[in-house]
């Protein structure tokens, strides 16, 4: 007997394996994901539903943790399917069917691609987003048409570089920044956006939290909203996208820039990021945004310390299993200093090799102040990745 292990951290070796003896294909890739071990917690489950999941789980071979009111399941993603079934779950957890079905299919077939207005994006391969910051410290010297300029500029070299949107932000974000009013914000992206669009450079994504800012945005051509509030600054900012049919990426933070470092507190980061933008991104659809133009994003530094952002970054999958696509934006964010020592103006390495363990974790898209770097790490980590 000869004993070789298989690497679990996704069905690729299952799936050579297979291939290896003969296997065709599509069989080998259903029989890999089949086979492959996944764990779930089940927060808020009555006793009698905790009951009925441990008498299942000795009959189907599933390990089941459980406490008060939750139970940790970990099992091959094929004996899961039955309880996404209503006709085949067990006795008492038919409740759960639906739930259970849309992790399931979310895990076996991902979003593939990212509907903007009018647009599609490829998530098949990794997606650059390029910052575009029209901030105040911009207007200090030559004023708005020298910004407009510079802005169109850096536009053109973050195509060149492989960056396939344009994100133009007109307000700072950072700890503490002070609000800018709607008319200021448009003022400076407006014209950015006008100009980026009258020379076909983009798609275009606007920075904002704001309807008025994300209204006149759109009018002026851009087809995403990039939202860091997740649609709960503005109550109205969601149904001016929905009306526009544009893509939004709905990003997850606590309170504002000036109250979300207090808020940093987390039961378990990543499962409470992601409960949190499964209930954003449901005011999305609410509002009437379809499903296949939300985009989520963990946040990056907004209401997290550097610790709970290193532990984001390595359960990402939990975002990833909400069901949309995944955006990251790490770049040359302060966490990335506490691990490096680098200042700001030098973390682009650090940002390069987030972004490919983000890929490798199941982030799609990558915001970035500097795409070079960045894409080299992702050709690299994503050329690891099978293209099924
Ligand atoms: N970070 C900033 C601003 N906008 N949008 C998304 N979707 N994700 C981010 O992580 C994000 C964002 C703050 O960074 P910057 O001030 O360096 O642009």
């Amino acid at each position: 007997m000869k004993l070789i292990a298989l690497a679990a951290h996704s069905p690729e070796a299952v799936r050579a394996a297979l291939a290896a003896r003969g296997w065709d294909a599509q069989p080998a890739w259903f029989a890999a994901t089949g086979i492959q071990s996944l764990v779930v917690l089940l927060d808020n489950i009555t006793e009698p539903e905790r009951e009925a999941l441990v008498r299942w789980g000795i009959k189907a071979g599933a390990d089941v943790l459980t406490g008060d009111g939750w139970a940790l399941v970990s099992a091959a993603a094929s004996r899961l399917a039955p309880l996404a079934r209503p006709d085949r779950s067990p006795a008492g957890l038919e409740g759960w069917a639906g739930e259970m079905g849309r992790f399931l299919t979310a895990y076996a077939d991902p979003p593939r691609r990212w509907e903007l207005a009018g647009r599609t994006l490829a998530l098949d391969h990794p997606v650059l987003i390029g910052i575009v910051n029209v901030t105040p410290d911009s207007f200090s010297d030559g004023g708005r048409f020298a910004t407009v300029e510079r802005a169109v500029a850096q536009a053109e070299r973050l195509i060149a570089a492989g960056c396939e949107l344009l994100d133009v932000g007109g307000e700072s974000t950072r700890p503490g920044a002070t609000p800018v009013p709607a008319a200021e914000e448009i003022a400076r992206v407006v014209p950015v956006i006008g100009e980026l669009a009258r020379r076909g450079l983009g798609p275009v994504s606007v920075d904002t939290r704001k309807a008025a800012v994300a209204r006149a945005a759109l009018a002026a051509g851009a087809l995403v909203v990039n939202d860091v509030s997740g649609l709960s600054f503005d109550p109205e900012l969601a149904a001016v996208a929905a009306a526009a049919g544009a893509g939004v990426i709905v990003m997850h933070m606590r309170g504002t820039p000036d109250t979300m470092d207090s808020l940093a507190v987390y039961r378990h980061v990543a499962a409470d990021v992601a409960t949190e933008l499964a209930q954003a991104a449901a005011r999305a659809e609410t509002a009437g945004v379809a499903r296949e133009r939300i985009v989520v994003d963990p946040g990056f530094g907004f209401a997290k310390t550097p610790e709970q952002n290193f532990r984001l970054l390595d359960e990402l999958a939990t975002v990833v299993a909400v069901g949309y696509p995944v955006a990251v934006g790490p770049s040359r964010k302060r966490f990335l200093g506490a691990a490096t020592g680098r200042p700001v103006e030098d973390r682009d390495r650090a940002t390069a090799v987030a972004c490919a363990l983000a890929w490798e974790r199941g982030a799609r898209l990558f915001r970035v102040h500097e795409a070079a770097l960045a894409n080299e790490a992702l050709r690299v980590a994503s050329a690891t990745t099978s293209a099924t």
